[in-house]
């Protein structure tokens, strides 16, 4: 995949108008990038507009230029070329999906495992822990200059994905890049702050109300939480504060498989899933109901069903997997 990103650097040198699109709810992997790379490209000469189909939320607004990013599609006749970042299929760029593919060449950087191939050119790496550490290597191999700023969201994009340098993926390529980063003068503790002591009160009960909802079942290999409209409501916590629930039951000793439902707007339930180790691959069973994502984390969204029938579906492919009926 290497010769993909020479062709990348190429075709980047010798654009001029370039759209950067990152994946619709956006995470501090897809914003840390889509940021980072934004003014690279900048600092480089083009004219770049920064695209994203949803609002960046309070979590991820502490990044250096967040308020750059645009929700609704500009004339996409004035760009020669665009590039998605981690999306792992095309369908996460959203409703415009169509339109941003019309956009020639369409470049796409990745590192999603089952990554469902789409656009002109790609550069896909699903051992990579982030796709900010395939942003780093690609911001290096264009020979450009990386300012406080950048480092500071490709080390946010790092850390978020890598989940704190915890996760499989985490390779020494990872910490030698962050360690690059912070010499280039970010400081770990500011970033860890803001991701992780950077909550409202509503989060917190919000959390306290869903952690209620814990069952385990598969002789507690299996954790199973929800959320309800009625607890965003009581709460008023926001949709975006979910994003880190399902580490709680994922971290339980016993457990193997974590599952959160989720009852978002219009009747749409999203389902995350989240497993240790090699031996269940939970893109697998996302991609049973049409999901994708990872190995050890994936997701899925179903409509005009129920919380409950979603679960019934579910915990029969998992359960059998888990050795319980
Ligand atoms: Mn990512």
């Amino acid at each position: 995949m290497k010769q993909n990103l020479d062709e990348i650097v190429k075709t980047l040198q010798g654009a001029k108008n370039i759209l950067v699109a990152c994946h619709v709810f956006p995470d501090g992997d897809a914003l840390g990038s889509q940021l980072a790379l934004g003014e690279v490209l900048e600092s480089l000469g083009k004219n770049v507009f920064l695209y994203g189909e949803d609002a960046v939320t309070h979590l991820y607004d502490f990044l250096p230029g967040s308020e750059r990013i645009i929700t609704m599609l500009p004339d996409l006749r004035d760009f020669d070329c665009a590039v998605a970042l981690d999306c792992g299929d095309n369908k996460r760029l959203g409703q415009g999906m169509d339109l941003l593919l019309a956009i020639h060449p369409f470049i796409v950087i990745d590192h999603h495992f089952g990554h469902k191939d789409f656009g002109d050119m790609r550069w896909v790496d699903h051992t990579r822990s982030s796709t900010g550490e395939m942003v780093y290597e690609l911001i290096m191999a264009m020979g450009a200059d990386i300012s406080k700023d950048v480092a500071f969201c490709l080390y946010t994009a790092i850390v978020s994905d890598s989940g704190s340098f915890k996760y499989a993926s985490t390779s020494a390529e990872t910490f030698r890049i962050a360690g690059e980063l912070v010499e280039k003068g970010v400081k770990p503790a500011k970033v860890a702050g803001k991701l992780f002591d950077n909550f409202t009160v509503n989060r917190l009960q919000l959390l306290n109300e869903v952690l209620a909802t814990l069952q385990l079942h598969c002789n507690d290999k299996l954790a199973v939480i929800r959320v309800t409209r009625e607890m965003f409501e009581r709460t008023n916590a926001a949709k975006a504060d979910t994003e880190t629930f399902i580490n709680y039951p994922r971290s339980l000793k016993t457990v193997k498989i974590a599952i959160f439902l989720k009852e978002a707007e219009n009747g749409l339930i999203a389902v995350s899933l989240r497993s240790k180790g090699k031996e269940y691959d939970v893109a697998r069973i996302a991609g049973l109901f049409s999901g994708g994502g990872h190995r050890n984390a994936a997701g899925f969204k179903r409509s005009g069903v129920s919380l409950d029938e979603v679960e019934r579906a579910l915990l029969a492919e998992v359960a059998p997997l888990l050795g319980a009926g």
